[in-house]
């Protein structure tokens, strides 16, 4: 952790214009981990731009009061810049159309991610598996550095945590997530009025399709293995969106003696996207990986090509292979 820390700190200081992104369609964590990031770096007067391959939804929108991130336009101009920051993930496929443009610059890139990492050099960025959220490294890059982390700062840093770590419930969250916590409260961030401008959003349809999906719910494997699948049917029956359907994976993990949850999302006629959920010990990234995905070793996920019924036959094979080397926990 630290040869990273110090390298990259340097890189900073040495440095005076900046590039922020995160990966395509960007969540909590990585809009808060980059914003943080930024006004930083603003305020110790670089130059930092913050572009983005999808515009930030509404609900994050909080991180960025200021309206400083700028969406990828397929014609827009790039002033150019030293270094490129890479927030939330280190695979270039997830960033999208910045791909290219990043890639174009031909200036050093560091990734700042906590997924799990197969890279040659991961010492040249600051990637750390065991990190609940990129936010807690940003975090704790911030500190390396001594930098004051005055109340925007802290407000980012705690809507990466919070949305990462699912409300400090995800197994990946420490003793240093809560300490971490604790500073930015104590730097003026308001837990309830945070938690509500992000989550209390739902729309009606989205809690009525919420409903039938639970509804439907199957299970194989002695209960072991419980799915759930959106159709594209369905979601235009309840007028919901994809976004809507995003946090689903959460409930099948609390159904009583399931150890792998999984959603089935029929995005387009042949591409179904598959989010993972393993509870306690039991790992599903190797799932992914095998359908071309990746993710935390406990929560991952990927596309498939193909039809509703075809993922859902193939990833429960795999799920049940996996469950194989995990005798069934009886309480
Ligand atoms: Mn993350």
């Amino acid at each position: 952790m630290i040869p990273p820390l110090k390298k990259i700190a340097k890189i900073i200081r040495k440095n005076s214009s900046f590039l922020i992104t995160t990966h395509a369609q960007p969540d909590g964590d990585g809009l808060g981990a980059q914003m943080a990031l930024h006004f930083y770096l603003k305020k110790i007067g670089k130059q930092s731009l913050v572009i983005n391959s999808d515009p930030t939804p509404p609900k994050f929108q909080l991180v960025d009061p200021r309206h400083e991130i700028q969406a990828y336009t397929p014609n827009m101009k790039l002033t150019p810049v030293d270094v490129v920051v890479v927030m939330d993930t280190h695979d270039w496929q997830m960033l999208g159309p910045m791909q290219p443009l990043i890639q174009s610059m031909k200036v050093p890139v560091i990734f700042i991610d906590h997924h799990v990492t197969e890279l040659d050099e991961p010492n040249e960025h600051l990637i750390d598996e065991a990190f609940g959220s990129t936010g807690e490294l940003v975090y704790t890059l911030l500190r390396w550095i001594k930098a004051d982390i005055d109340t925007e700062m802290a407000l980012a840093l705690y809507v990466a945590i919070m949305t990462d770590t699912s409300s400090f419930r995800f197994k990946r969250t420490t003793a240093h997530s809560h300490l971490i916590a604790s500073e930015l409260l104590q730097k003026g961030v308001l837990p309830e009025q945070v938690y509500q401008s992000i989550y209390a959003r739902d729309s009606i349809s989205k809690v009525r399709l919420f409903g039938n999906v639970l509804e439907n719910i199957q299970t194989s494997n002695h209960g072991r293995v419980a799915w759930l699948s959106v159709s594209r049917d369905t979601r235009e029956k309840y007028q919901a969106t994809i976004e809507d359907t995003e946090a689903f994976s959460n409930q099948l993990t609390l159904i009583a003696g399931v150890d792998i949850g999984i959603v089935f999302r029929e995005d387009s006629e042949s591409q179904i996207k598959v989010s993972l959920r393993g509870n306690g010990e039991i790992p599903v990234f190797g799932i992914a990986k095998k359908f071309g995905g990746g993710g935390h070793r406990h929560a991952a996920g990927m596309k498939i090509n193909g039809t509703l019924q075809q993922a859902i036959t193939q990833v429960c094979r795999e799920a049940n292979e996996v469950l194989k080397g995990y005798p069934q926990q009886t309480s």
